[in-house]
């Protein structure tokens, strides 16, 4: 049995700042900006955002380097501003999720300009240091996530950092109490603020070894994550959502699990690495595999059923859009649009929206490196060319997966730049916001925002879509995903068509005639029939 907690029947929604509204015409968004568009969120209503970071920031990965907890970056606003949009949400019943990145900070954070420069002050320790290794270079040949080396060599200590992204990054040393007692002190003074809760960055990296080579999940994360609630989370009615890209169905509760004391969910990435090629990489993205994917789903849903509670999402800033990715973005893009929020709005656990995702935005098929912003593109493409694959190969897989699709601007309308902002946005805005924006869908009773209305609105009404229990059916069906949600003695059942083609299918016996219809994306159907006959895409769930 589970206590009911506010975040159980809510929606987040996630912000990239930089992308959602620019309110002074610089071409930058900021939290104005945010501000003068919460109407939007509180007419799909969502419960929570989770805000990307706004911290002070050199900016070299978007904010994700952090040169001052305490501050906000200037393109971004002000500590006023902050304080205003944490206010003006909660006006409106929404909580404000912060990104807490603190496996690394940025090399400009005052700690580290202090680290670098001397071995024997304080903040030196807050980094992780090795001499170099006994024929001199670093102490080992471990690269990092952005490519190059993880270990960068400063020569006024004669030491080596060790950082697992960008050198702009050093890690974190959560081995040394000190620093963890400052991680944990500025955490109180942002909730003491009034923010709902963390996004915690790549949490599962904290506990690493980095002599074992030892990196995620390592020995050290679960007691630092049981030292972190008690110091900073017991007792406040917050929410906790940790990103591990390591997790498994093993590790799961370990996470999450009523008496564990650590986090309330995660995000993990299993049905996300499905559509990864194994050996080669994102940018050399294999076909998509519905059943393994379903697999994957329905395994966490399988885990969470008694003992912790699932965070549910397709997409995020570091993801291409999930209508390109999973379904199609011309002929179908309505369809598929729907059909893919059907099924995770009815899935047991918290869904996070994507900015632009309740618009079914779409990947921006950028022909040119250099309309590519992102780091981590940016970086591989280097390496690649480097390694002899043709330019035209290396942006097809770009085209599929770089970070950038989802960071295009915000598409509010047909006005210049989608109405994102006055100015040139610092990324370009993708070509077919004349057909796919905010106002558009608002005036439509058929449009995918008002899907995502009824889905939002259908959690906090429903027990059975808030707590019932899912059961995978179809299991080795690679066109259609099929679940159903029983609680008590009632029952969901829902089914999804994957592909561009009609497809047939027998409704469980017991439905057939007596159910009645929750959720279609398609044409009413009135009666429940025997056999559902789906049409590309098409998505529907009923009730008994
Ligand atoms: O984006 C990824 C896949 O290409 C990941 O490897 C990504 O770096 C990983 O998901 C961790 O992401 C988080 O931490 C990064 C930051 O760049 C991402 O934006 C953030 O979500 C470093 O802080
Ligand atoms: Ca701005």
């Amino acid at each position: 049995e589970i206590t009911e907690r506010w975040w159980h029947r809510a929606t987040g929604y996630q912000i990239y700042p930089r992308s959602f509204a620019d309110s002074n015409g610089d071409g930058m968004g900021d939290i104005p900006g945010i501000i003068a568009k919460l109407p939007h969120l509180s007419d799909l209503g969502i419960g929570f955002v989770w805000l990307s970071p706004v911290y002070a920031s050199p900016m070299v990965d978007n904010g994700y380097d952090i040169s001052d907890y305490r501050n906000i970056a200037p393109e971004f606003g002000t500590l006023d501003d902050m304080d205003r949009l944490i206010a003006a949400a909660r006006e409106r019943g929404i909580g404000i999720v912060m990104d807490l990145v603190v496996n690394h900070s940025s090399s400009l954070h005052a700690w580290f300009c202090k680290a670098r420069a001397a071995r024997d002050c304080p903040e030196h320790d807050y980094y992780i240091w090795r001499d170099p290794g006994p024929e001199g270079g670093p102490p080992d040949d471990a690269r990092a996530a952005f490519g190059g080396p993880a270990w960068t060599y400063v020569p006024e200590v004669g030491q080596y950092y060790f950082h697992y992204f960008s050198p702009a990054q050093p890690d974190l040393n959560w081995q040394n109490p000190a620093l963890r007692a400052e991680v944990y002190d500025m955490m109180r003074w942002w909730l003491d603020r009034g923010i709902a809760g963390f996004r915690m960055d790549v949490i599962s990296l904290i506990g690493k070894d980095v002599d074992a080579r030892l990196y995620e999940e390592g020995p050290h994360l679960h007691p630092f994550l049981q030292e972190m609630h008690r110091e900073v989370l017991a007792g406040r009615d917050v929410l906790t959502i940790g990103e591990s890209w390591s997790v498994s169905t093993e590790t799961g509760l370990l996470y999450c699990g009523r008496d564990r004391d650590e986090l309330d969910m995660v995000f993990e990435f299993s049905h996300i690495r499905e559509g990864w090629h194994p050996e080669l990489g994102k940018f050399a993205p294999k076909p998509f595999d519905l059943v393994a994917f379903k697999r994957a789903l329905f395994s966490w849903q399988d885990l969470t059923r008694e003992d912790g509670w699932h965070a549910l999402f397709l997409s995020n800033h570091d993801l291409p859009r999930q209508v390109s990715f999973y379904a199609d973005d011309q002929q179908f893009r309505r369809a598929g649009a729907k059909m893919l929020a059907t099924v995770l709005h009815l899935l047991k656990g918290t869904p996070f929206v994507y900015q632009g995702e309740e618009i079914g935005m779409t990947n921006a098929r950028f022909d040119r490196i250099d309309q590519y912003r992102d780091l981590e593109t940016l970086n591989h493409f280097e390496e690649q060319i480097a390694l002899g694959v043709e330019p035209e190969v290396f942006i097809t897989g770009a085209n599929r997966n770089s970070r950038d699709h989802s960071r295009t601007p915000m598409q509010w309308s047909d006005a210049p730049n989608g109405g994102f902002t006055t100015g040139t946005p610092w990324i370009e805005v993708n070509p077919n916001f004349c057909d796919i924006n905010v106002a558009q869908d608002l005036g439509d009773p058929d449009s995918i925002f008002t899907h995502y209305r009824r889905l939002i609105a259908l959690r906090q009404q429903n027990d059975i879509v808030a707590f019932g229990h899912t059961r995978q059916l179809l299991a080795a069906d690679a066109g259609v995903l099929a679940f159903e949600r029983r609680l008590g003695g009632r029952r969901i059942v829902v089914f999804a068509n994957f592909t561009p083609h009609p497809q047939r299918r027998d409704l469980p016996e017991d439905v057939t005639g007596r159910g009645e219809a929750l959720v279609h994306s398609h044409a009413r159907r009135d009666e429940v029939p025997g056999q559902l006959d789906l049409a590309p895409f098409e998505s529907f769930a009923c009730q008994i």
